[in-house]
This record gives structure tokens, C-alpha cells and sequence, in this order.
């Protein structure tokens, strides 16, 4: 039997059926050859966006009520240029329309403007207020870095940061990216993702697709984190 939740499956059907997750070889940002890549840019419909929001706020709320480790409670959700920016969005409204959560949201310009309004930040001021991330895939953890020191320089306090997909990967000094970040965000529970890669071998096992599940082992004795 999976463990995976009802969304996080329909997420791993739908990327699969357009092609947004995909089995085989793919250089990625760190040049490591992995055997999956996950482009969530081409999850792009009206049904998919609702689907993947859904997925995002769902993963929110229940980080939210954890009895353990729980998301901090957060005023605005940050979504990164150019792809955090529509799922932000789309989750922002499924957090108000199914879960009675009520937050702002704001992203940035990769270029900054210099006439109109100006500055780098759209949306909601995140100045004094709790900021959560949300993005699209993680792996050594530099976007979200990048995200997070945007966020501080204006003024926002990070608290958080959820992706769809966590590759559970280690950096360059092999420690887990995750467990780094949540250090430097101030706890555990604090890197949240709708799938992590144990989740996509755990529905690799299930389909019986066992040689990409061989590839995705191997990549994992040698990329993945260590616990
Ligand atoms: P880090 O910045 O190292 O965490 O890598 C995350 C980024 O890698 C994402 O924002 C994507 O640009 C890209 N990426 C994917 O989109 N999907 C993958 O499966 C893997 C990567 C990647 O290159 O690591």
C-alpha cells in the first residue's frame, strides 16, 4: 500500500501524462546527471493549476496544524520569478477558498524598475511581515536562497518554504539541503514539499517500473541525502 496522499499521486500522474516529470538522463543547474527531472512549468491548464494549488495548500495547511513540527504561521507568500510567481497565486487563492487561510502575496522582477512604482517587489510589502516561500523544485537549494535574501533585504522575515518537489539531494559538503536550510530558517519542519523523491520511488515500486526505480537508487546512494 502507498503512503502517498490522494494529491500527491494525481500530482505524479499529471506531471507524468504531459511530460512535466520525466524518466531518463537530464544535466541539471550542479551538472549532476540525474535520471528524473521535473519541469512544472509545462503544468499549465486551468485543470492542472487547480490541481497542483490544491496540492500546495493542502501541504501549507497540514504543515500548519502539524502536532510536531508545525509551519510558523506566515502573512505573505512569496513567489519567486519568473515560476513561483502563478503558483503562488493559484495557491494563495486555494488557501482562502478551501481552507479558510487568509494571506497576501507578492513576488519579484528579475529586472529591477526604475520609473512607475519602481523597485524590485510586487504584491503585498513584505517589510515587517512573516514571509513563506513557495517554489517549484529544490535541489542543491540556491533559488530559494536567492528568494530568502531578496526577502530579508527588504525588509521580511522568512519562516518558511514549501516546493513541489524536494529532490532530497546533499550540497557540494554533502549535507542535506534541507536539514541546512530549516538550520538556517530557524527549525525543523520549516522546508516543506508537496513530493520528495522517496515519495516518486515509493510510486515507482508501486507501478512495478523497476528499472527506473534501479536508476533512481543508484542516483540516491550518490546524491541523496543520508538518514
Ligand atoms: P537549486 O537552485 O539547486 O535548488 O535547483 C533548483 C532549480 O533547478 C529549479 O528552480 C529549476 O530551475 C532546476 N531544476 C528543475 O526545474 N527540475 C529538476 O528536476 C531539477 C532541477 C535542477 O536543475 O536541479
Amino acid at each position: 500500500m502507498s503512503s502517498l496522499q490522494d494529491y500527491q499521486t494525481k500530482l505524479v500522474d499529471d506531471a507524468l501524462n504531459i511530460g512535466a516529470l520525466k524518466f531518463g538522463s537530464f544535466t541539471l543547474k550542479s551538472g549532476r546527471i540525474s535520471p528524473y527531472f521535473f519541469n512544472a512549468g509545462l503544468i499549465s491548464t486551468g485543470p492542472l493549476l487547480a490541481s497542483l494549488g490544491h496540492a500546495y495548500a493542502s501541504t501549507i495547511a497540514a504543515a500548519l496544524a502539524s502536532p510536531t513540527d508545525p509551519l510558523p504561521k506566515f502573512d505573505v507568500l512569496f513567489g519567486p520569478a519568473y515560476k513561483g510567481i502563478s503558483l503562488a497565486a493559484i495557491t494563495a487563492v486555494l488557501l482562502h477558498t478551501h481552507h479558510g487561510i487568509d494571506v497576501g502575496f507578492a513576488y519579484d522582477r528579475k529586472e529591477a524598475k526604475d520609473h512607475g512604482e519602481g523597485g524590485r517587489m510586487v504584491g503585498v510589502p513584505v517589510r515587517d511581515r512573516r514571509v513563506l516561500i513557495l517554489d517549484d523544485v529544490m535541489t542543491a537549494g540556491t533559488a530559494v536562497r536567492g528568494a530568502r535574501d531578496l526577502v530579508a533585504s527588504e525588509g521580511g522575515e522568512v519562516v518558511g518554504v514549501v516546493m513541489a518537489l524536494d529532490r532530497e539531494e546533499v550540497g557540494r559538503e554533502g549535507k542535506s539541503t534541507v536539514k541546512e536550510l530549516e538550520g538556517e530558517l530557524g527549525g525543523k519542519g520549516r522546508v516543506r514539499a508537496i513530493l520528495r523523491m522517496r515519495d516518486l520511488m515509493a510510486w515507482l515500486e508501486e507501478k512495478g517500473k523497476t528499472e527506473n526505480l534501479k536508476d533512481m537508487q543508484a542516483y540516491w546512494a550518490e546524491f541523496g541525502v543520508n538518514e
